[in-house]
């Protein structure tokens, strides 16, 4: 009985509701509502927009930031082996500042080159000051020679020559007593690297290198050439008594090879090699630094030094 009557009820509304255009479905709102919703839809639309946008946004920048701090790992690790290096090479000057010194450039604990005090195992010799060279066959030579730039006079006298001259850390010739006094103390090999002024290198390696003393005027003993793209032109003066301008010690009875080359070398009658000579490219009367086999000719060289090692006998 109860739902007959809700049926009439609903029909009668609904007729009523067709005859008015008023339906169920429908909702009135006002203009002002109908504003709002409207507004609350945009607001709604626009803030997914923005989240959207902040979240491709972020990850933009969560991905730049993390190639740039890959690209600070990677300059942080660099300048940390850096500063590795330099800790190496302080510490070879610490050990220099305090009176500590390496028995030679075999023992210095840097693979760059550089100044580092010495003392070969000698009786009697006294700590020095050497440049240690890392760059060629190995590393761990003693430069008694270095040329290239022109920049020291290599025309000195006697006690010049035997006390050595220049600064080790640019041309300088170690000197006489010195070397000597390395070299008595074991068995050296010889390292001869020029470079010639077109830019070529080429170097000459001898299994025995010694200089007596200066009673002995310094006298050169040289072992076999053994290795290296310069031809041997060291041989000539293998036995010669070194010279300069002031003391002429060599075996040209007419006059004096230093003189006339205008250096101190181990001459002879005179010379295949003369790595003191005046710094120049060319020069008719072959008064240049030079070496016959590098061009087979006796003009100028660019570069030049000569460094000696001690032989390590493998058990
Ligand atoms: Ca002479």
């Amino acid at each position: 009985m109860r739902s007959i009557q809700g049926r009439k009820i609903l029909v009668v509304i609904c007729v009523l509701g067709a005859v008015s255009g008023f339906s169920l479905a429908d909702v009135y709102y006002s203009p002002e509502q109908l504003f709002n919703n409207r507004m609350s839809s945009l607001q709604t639309t626009i803030l997914k927009h923005l989240d959207e946008r902040l979240d491709s946004f972020e990850r933009r920048i969560e991905r730049k930031l993390g190639q740039q701090l890959t690209a600070m790992q990677r300059a942080t690790d660099n300048k940390w082996l850096e500063i590795d290096d330099k800790i190496l090479v302080l510490k070879g000057v610490i050990q220099q500042n305090s009176g500590a010194y390496f028995s030679s450039c075999r023992y210095v604990p840097s693979e760059f080159s550089n100044v580092f005090m010495i003392r070969p195992s000698g009786v009697n010799t006294q700590p020095f000051m050497a440049y240690c060279e890392q760059n060629y066959l190995g590393g761990g030579w003693i430069v008694i020679h270095k040329r290239f730039d022109g920049s020291v006079d290599f025309n000195r006298n006697w006690a010049e020559y035997r006390d050595g001259f220049g600064e080790l850390d640019g041309e300088h010739w170690m000197g006489l007593e010195k070397i000597h006094r390395i070299t008595r103390t074991g068995q050296y090999e010889l390292l001869v690297v020029l470079k010639d002024f077109d830019g070529d290198s080429k170097m000459a390696l001898y299994d025995g290198f010694k200089v007596d003393d200066g009673g002995a005027k310094f006298k050169l003993f040289l072992e076999r050439f053994v290795h290296g793209n310069l031809g041997d032109s060291l041989d000539v003066s293998k036995g010669a008594r070194f010279s300069t301008y002031d003391q002429d010690n060599d075996q040209n009875p007419d006059g004096s090879c230093a003189q006339y080359y205008t250096s101190g070398w181990w001459f002879k009658n005179c010379m295949n090699a003369n790595l003191n000579g005046p710094y120049r490219q060319h020069d008719k009367d072959n008064k240049t630094m030079n070496w016959f086999a590098f061009h087979n000719n006796l003009q100028g060289l660019k570069e030049a030094s000569m460094m000696i090692r001690e032989k390590v006998t493998v058990v």
